[in-house]
Formats: structure tokens, sequence, C-alpha cells
């Protein structure tokens, strides 16, 4: 048995020792729930050997759907007193037990992926599935547009929990009256890997507003402090819907709407790029101001179906200073922090986003040097949830659902 076959065995088995049936968590312990896009990227790991669980691991998270179209972020099958914050913190009145936000919508991606690996057997399960997928779809261009980029109303919703891209917004917000709580987190995993208490009490400040607001999207709007338009949301927004696009022509149906829908998207994704930075950015809605900061979010251009050469420039300079692209952060940003979650380290999950819009897009030399170094990067370091960009260490939860799968579906398959 050669290593590579084993390191194919050890994914295979994370992604079976962290089901639950019907759904996998992101890993046991740290996050005993199921994570929206963790979800949609264990069913792409799932169809590379068992493509009926693929599907199930999707039905699942649509089972979750709110009767708006909203997909939330978080799936509270079983209560877990290990997790905070949990079901009764957001008290939300969905079908399943959930959070009231979302996170970045790659799951009709991912069931593009599955579908295209079963066809003939899976067109039945696509079909169920295709207006789920529409109606979140339709629920984010409803509620999240601003000038056609997607905004993001919690720092959870992007995944991108502690970026620097909230710094700004995070400082403006007053948290002083959030009262006591105890974080799970840190009970689990080194505390220096994970966002800071400053961070955590507008997280929490914002999850009670939005209760406080029964999770009215509309209320919501008009109070919160917190809308930023953002490159993960907006280029998976925009990836999605043309996935949806030729899902939807394949199934027959009128896709008008949703070629409507890109051209505003694309339209949205221009209002993202920074001229002095030179990078995709977030930029904060309510003042306007931008973040200043280029993520590994900034690179999902490719996935979008969107080329940018100054972005390739910049790729090409990460791939060959950075021993273990791509950094969740400017190396050279005052804001960098190797081992600090988004505000460094490298994620196994974003790169394979990087690296499939690359290669769609044609860059075909990056996107094989990105897939092996990721490879490398778990081969040396383990499926751990996040690594130091510099040294490779493993970082945060180990045993990890989505590098487990990007193992699978991406990096551990040339
Ligand atoms: C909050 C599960 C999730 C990922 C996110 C990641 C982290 C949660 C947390 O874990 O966020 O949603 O409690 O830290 O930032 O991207 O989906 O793996």
């Amino acid at each position: 048995m050669t290593s590579e076959n084993t390191l194919t065995d050890q994914a295979q088995q994370i992604l079976i020792d962290n089901d639950r049936g019907g759904y996998t968590v992101p890993t046991a312990g740290l996050y005993p729930y199921q994570w929206n896009w963790d979800s949609a990227v264990a069913a792409f790991g799932f169809a590379q050997f068992d493509v009926e669980r693929a599907w199930v691991e999707l039905e699942t998270l649509f089972q979750g759907q709110w009767a708006d179209g909203m997909v939330p972020h978080i799936l509270f099958h079983k209560n877990d007193p290990g997790y905070f914050p949990g079901p009764d913190v957001w008290a939300c009145e969905g079908p399943i037990p959930s959070s009231g936000i979302i996170q970045p919508p790659i799951a009709a991606t991912m069931a593009r992926f599955v579908w295209e690996q079963d066809r003939e057997m899976g067109q039945a399960r696509m079909a169920v599935l295709y207006p789920k997928m529409l109606a979140w779809h339709n629920w984010i261009m409803r509620w999240r547009l601003h000038m056609g980029a997607v905004c993001t109303t919690h720092p959870w919703e992007t995944g991108r929990d502690n970026a620097p891209d909230w710094d700004k917004t995070m400082a403006r917000m007053d948290a002083s009256d959030v009262g006591e709580y105890t974080r799970r987190d840190t009970a689990h995993v080194n505390s220096e890997d994970r966002p800071t208490k400053f961070d955590y009490d507008r997280y929490i400040k914002l999850v009670q507003l939005g209760r406080r607001l029964k999770w009215d999207q509309a209320a919501m709007m008009a109070e919160s402090p917190f809308r930023v338009a953002d490159p993960t949301m907006t280029f998976t927004t925009l990836r999605a819907a043309r996935d949806l696009h030729a899902v939807g022509e394949a199934l027959g149906k009128d896709v008008s709407q949703i070629a409507a829908d890109i051209k505003r998207l694309e339209a949205g994704v221009s209002t993202l790029w920074n001229k002095d930075l030179g990078g995709f950015d977030s930029r904060d809605v309510h003042s306007g101001e931008w973040a200043g900061c280029v993520s590994n979010a900034s690179y999902l251009c490719w996935f979008a179906g969107v080329e940018n050469p100054a972005m390739l420039a910049r790729l090409r300079d990460v791939l060959e200073r950075v021993p273990y692209p791509v950094p969740s952060n400017d190396p050279d940003a005052e804001t960098f922090d190797a081992r600090r979650y988004w505000r460094g380290p490298t994620w196994a999950i974003v790169n394979m986003l990087i690296g499939l819009g690359l290669k769609d897009m044609g860059h075909e030399k990056e996107a094989q040097a990105l897939a092996k170094k990721t490879a490398d990067l778990i081969a040396e370091h383990g499926f751990a949830e996040y690594f130091d960009p510099f040294s490779g260490d493993a970082a945060g939860g180990g045993s990890f659902t989505w590098t487990a799968a990007v193992w699978l579906a991406w990096a551990g398959r040339d």
C-alpha cells in the first residue's frame, strides 16, 4: 500500500467517523453539529467513494431550510453542551433547531459536482434538490444585495470569523452589555488559535440582536450595525448562480431569472475592487469604508468565473513566497497572525475553491501548484482544521471533515 493510499484511507475514515447519521460534524468535540458549508464539502468528499451518502448529506442540510428559503449556518440536530452558542441562544423556529444566519452558499456547486458523478441515478435526487437550492439563492438575492455585491450580517456567515475584514466594523460596535457567557471552543483547542474575547462579545451581541428581532430580515437590515459586502459571499453566490443556471437548463427549467441574477452579481463584483489596494476587498455598507484586506477569499474570483490579472500576479507571488499557501491574510499586513484562525492561517477548503476556479479559467499551472502544495501540507501535517502558512504546523481541531474531503475530492487526486 502506498502512502497516498494510506492517506486516502485515512480521509475516508475521517468522513465515516464524523458521520452522525445523515450528516457529518466538522470534527468531534469542537463542532458537534452540522455546519452548512462544511457539509457541502463533505458531500463532495463522500462522492469520491459513496455517492449515495453524498446525496444524503445535502438532503439533510436542506431539511433545515426555513419556509422563506434560508438555509441556516448550523443545524442543531441533537443538543450538545460542548458548543456555544447552542440552539437556546439562537432561539430560531425553523424545521430543525438552527442558527439564524447563513454561510457561503457553496451547496449548489458541490451538488452539481455530486450530480456530475452520478448523472443517471442522481437525476431524480437533483430534481428534488434544485428548487430548494433555487429558493435559497432567491433568498440571498432578496435580502443580502448591496450594489449587486452580497453582504454578510455576521462574521460567522462568511465562514471567515475573525478575518481583519471586519475589524473596523466591529470596533464601532458597543458590546459592553453583552452579559456573561461561557465559551466552549477554548476548552477544546488552544485559545491562541481562536478569536479573541473582543470578537466573541460582538459575535454574541449580533446573535442577541437577531434573536430580539425574531430573525426578521427587514428589521435586521434596518437595525444591525454589521453589514459588510464581502468577497466570500459574493464570489460563492455568483458561482452558485452559474451552477444553478447549468443544472436548471439540464433539467429543462426556465433559467432567465438566474441569468439576470448572474449579470447583477457580476456588476456587484466590480464594487469590491479596491483599486488603491489592488485587490478584491470587503466594504462596510453603512460607512462605505474599505476594509483594506487581501484575504484568501479575494482569490475566489476565478471560482466565480471572474478573471483578474492583478489577482493572478498576487497569487503567483504568494505561491512563490509562502511555503504553504494560500494564507487567509496578506503576510505583509500588520494584522497578519500565522496561527490565529482567519488572520493568517491556510485553510485547505478555501485552497480547493481557489484551485477549482483556477482550473476552470485555464490557469492549469497555478491550479496544479496549489493542489500539490495543499497535498504536501496535509501529507506532512495531517487533516487539521487549518495550518500555519510558514511552518505548516497544524492548528485548531484535528481529523477535520473538510480537510479530509479536500484530500479525496481535489488535493490527493493527481
Ligand atoms: C462558527 C465549522 C465552522 C466553519 C467556519 C469556521 C468555524 C464556527 C466557530 O467552524 O466557525 O460558525 O464556532 O468557530 O470559522 O468556517 O464552517 O468548521
